[in-house]
């Protein structure tokens, strides 16, 4: 089994090693992870890169002198390592001022603060060489229907991203936003809870090219939805800017798992399309496999990082197991027998239109024959769950 290496390009949010723990209803249950070290031990581990919330470095409200001493001590650690920032994003959810939201808050001075916030972030990550920047916009949402009005909300949302594309515009920054879809928690109901919503919104901006998406698997799943199929989506509108692995078991709370370690057969599919998905079977998606978990709250400081590991391991499992469900002659025999490359061929031929098509007569095809036609899809099903399972 090959170890990972910065070729793989697994990136981490700091955010995800150095959670303590503390959820709503326990305390902390492991001290606090120094990002210089996260930033160490990731490297250690065979990750390419980081990502971060503002806040994760340098502390909200800190002083422009301890500002620039938590970014110093940060360059140090990237440089020592070779560690790259391929992601940055901005803490608009863990102080009291943001409960109502950032950019959609019903409190205009705190959508001015929120907006002020992300701007001066951003110029920072531009700085650091990050390509991406996301928003996850976890706060704004509402509990109560009458409390926000919704539409709004959207103008607002709408508004501030428009500002964030003309100052990258403006400064010339080599970065491009991708928006962060959830359907609750924290909020009762998060704005653009699906990648669907997200992708729908992009396209009234003022500059939608720069705007993107940043799927996580278990924000689709718990909203029921087939993760492997929203991101082909994004990657079939060119839209897949990010993406945040991890498992999630169901439509419950976000659990943030380790990657694999909830609905195993949708990440074969997920990894099997990112890595093989694209053109004469090369990989769809060459951004970062970006990891955002939840070490769980039993684990000590050693758990931490094996489960971190675990990320990196499982997704080389599934990538291996991928490539050969691929190469599998049986595999490529099934698929031919569920017809799966032949939906790439047009329904209408060069030249024909609706009226060559209404032309044809209809005793040229037998419905009862083709509604006899058994697809295999269970059988293909079967293999690839085999592949998974190391049994061929
Ligand atoms: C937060 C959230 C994640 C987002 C992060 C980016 S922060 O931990 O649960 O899904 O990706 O803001
Ligand atoms: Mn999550
Ligand atoms: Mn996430």
């Amino acid at each position: 089994m090959v170890a990972p290496t910065p070729a793989d390009k697994f990136s981490f949010g700091l955010w995800t090693v150095g959670w303590r723990g503390r959820d709503p209803f326990g305390d902390a249950t492991r001290p606090e992870l120094d990002a210089v070290e996260g930033v160490h031990r990731l490297a250690e581990l065979g990750a390419y890169g980081v990502s971060f919330h503002d806040d994760d470095v340098i502390p909200f409200g800190a002083s422009a002198a301890e500002r620039d001493r938590r970014l110093e001590l940060l360059r140090k650690a990237l440089a020592e390592t070779g560690m790259v920032v391929p992601m940055v994003t901005t803490n608009l959810f863990t102080h009291p001022v943001f409960k109502d939201g950032g950019f959609t808050s019903n409190d205009r001075d705190v959508r001015r603060f929120a907006l002020r916030k992300v701007l001066r972030n951003v110029e920072l990550a531009a700085e650091l060489g990050a390509r991406t920047y996301v928003l996850w916009g976890g706060r704004e949402g509402a509990e109560y229907d009458s409390a926000k009005d919704v539409r709004a909300a959207l103008d607002r949302y709408r508004e501030s991203l428009d500002v964030l594309t003309e100052f990258v515009q403006d400064r010339g920054y080599d970065l491009r936003f991708a928006i962060e879809p959830k359907p609750n928690e924290p909020r009762g109901d998060i704005l653009l809870p699906t990648v669907g919503h997200a992708l729908a919104f992009i396209t009234t901006l003022a500059h939608p090219e720069l705007v993107g998406v940043n799927p996580e698997v278990g924000h689709e799943q718990m909203a029921g939805l087939n993760f492997a199929h929203g991101i082909a989506q994004a990657l079939w509108q060119g839209k897949l800017f990010h993406i945040d692995l991890n498992g999630q078991r169901g439509i419950k709370y976000d659990q943030d798992l380790v990657f694999g370690h909830g609905d195993l057969m949708n990440a074969f599919g997920l990894v099997d399309l990112l890595e093989n998905g694209g053109p004469d079977g090369a990989p769809a998606y060459d951004g970062p496999r970006h990891f955002d978990y939840k070490p769980s709250r039993t684990e000590d400081i050693a758990g931490v990082w094996d489960s971190a590991a675990a990320n990196m391991r499982t997704y080389l499992l599934l990538k291996e197991r991928a490539r050969a469900f691929r190469a599998d002659p049986e595999v490529q025999e099934a698929l031919s027998v569920a017809g799966v490359a032949d939906l790439r061929t047009p329904t209408l031929a060069a030249g024909e239109g609706y009226a060559e098509l209404l032309a044809e007569p209809e005793a040229d095809f037998d419905p009862d024959r083709a509604g006899e036609r058994g697809y295999g899809f269970v059988r293909l099903n079967q293999l690839a769950l085999e592949h998974l399972l190391g049994a061929r």
